[in-house]
């Protein structure tokens, strides 16, 4: 028989597992929505930008406003639910809850990849727990570093629909069974390969890297590896996370702190990553115990199997 997220949750989980089997089902419908609409995308209106730009000063595609809202509206009447913090959103959405029922805070980014849409490539929704701190101010129950991660996952949307996540006991993987509407169990205990061969980063980028990560990359074709980019981060780290290798966005001389966001786009992946026998760092430090400062700060983000991470560390200490 299949077992779906819910039930895994229930069968993971020794405590909290109701409250918590409740939030993910918040997540999985509004993942299924946002699956929907993307299957639809060029029969409906949905292509295309807005004029509005998000936060990050980039200009919002309209699936990427649907998907936040529909994150926004499914999690939202989640009594478990202190606040919500997105891409798309400035600052957290704050639910007037008690310290007793709002328990966690979500942080996500509903459309990552958005600019691929309108070429029919894949794309996916990012997502990250934190248990609300039940002292302080809220930012600092936001701003906790990404060891502090109950919880952590994606939703990739690919030729299928696939959901990845971790409690920290393992990572599994399910794909959405159109024909139930349910993500169903098809890996459980994955393991990122020890080594890959397949490097994944913008090249176009590479005069602009330190030095230590142009000798890298140098090593890594002089060893024969091949190159894989899809543009879309949950797709070039399912790829990784399957196959091995690495996924790389430097700091480069335009953007110091590269591009990709700490709190809903590192940190989830990084925790995925490390609970699957992979590694992640910033070019200095484990991105898990980076302390974040403010809910849209940027981060290098490399990423990949054991084996060629720690050839990075080695290069990047050179
Ligand atoms: P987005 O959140 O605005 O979609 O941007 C993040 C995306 C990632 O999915 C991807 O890894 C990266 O931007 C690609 O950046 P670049 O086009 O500079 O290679
Ligand atoms: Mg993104």
């Amino acid at each position: 028989m299949i077992t779906t997220v819910q039930q895994h949750i229930q069968q993971e989980m020794s405590e909290g597992r109701g409250t918590f089997g409740w939030l993910m089902s918040g997540i999985t419908l509004a993942t299924k929505m946002i699956e929907a609409k993307i299957r639809a995308a060029g029969l409906t209106d949905i292509y295309g930008a807005l004029s509005s730009e998000n936060v990050q000063g980039e200009q919002q595609q309209k699936l990427d406003v649907f998907a936040n809202q529909a994150l926004i509206h499914c999690l939202g009447t989640r009594d478990s639910v202190a606040a919500l913090v997105s891409e798309e959103d400035e600052e957290p959405v704050v639910f007037d809850r008690s310290l007793d029922t709002g328990k966690y805070i979500i942080v996500f980014d509903p459309l990552d990849g958005s600019s691929n849409i309108d070429v029919n490539v894949n794309v996916g929704t990012i997502f990250s727990v934190h248990r609300r701190l039940t002292w302080g101010a809220l930012t600092e129950s936001v701003l906790q570093p990404g060891t502090s991660q109950v919880a952590a996952g994606y939703v990739l949307y690919g030729p299928s629909t696939v959901l990845v996540y971790t409690t920290g006991r393992g990572v599994h993987a399910f794909t959405l069974d159109p024909t139930i509407g349910a993500f169903v169990l098809t890996q459980e205990n994955m393991k990122m390969p020890e080594r890959g061969k397949y490097y994944s980063v913008n090249e176009a980028n590479v005069a602009s890297w330190p030095e230590g990560y142009q000798q890298y990359l140098v090593g890594l074709r002089n060893e024969g590896f091949g190159a894989r980019y899809i543009g879309s981060l949950v797709a070039d780290f399912h790829r990784t996370l399957l196959k091995g290798g690495v996924f790389l966005y430097p700091p480069n001389k335009v953007k110091a702190e590269g591009k990709l966001r700490l709190l809903y786009e590192a940190n989830p992946l990084a925790l995925i990553a490390e609970q699957a026998g992979g590694m992640a760092t910033n070019g200095a430090d484990r991105v898990l115990e980076v302390r974040p400062e403010a809910i849209h700060q940027r981060t290098p983000f490399m990423v990949g199997s054991r084996y060629e991470m720690e050839t990075l560390g080695r290069a990047l200490r050179a």
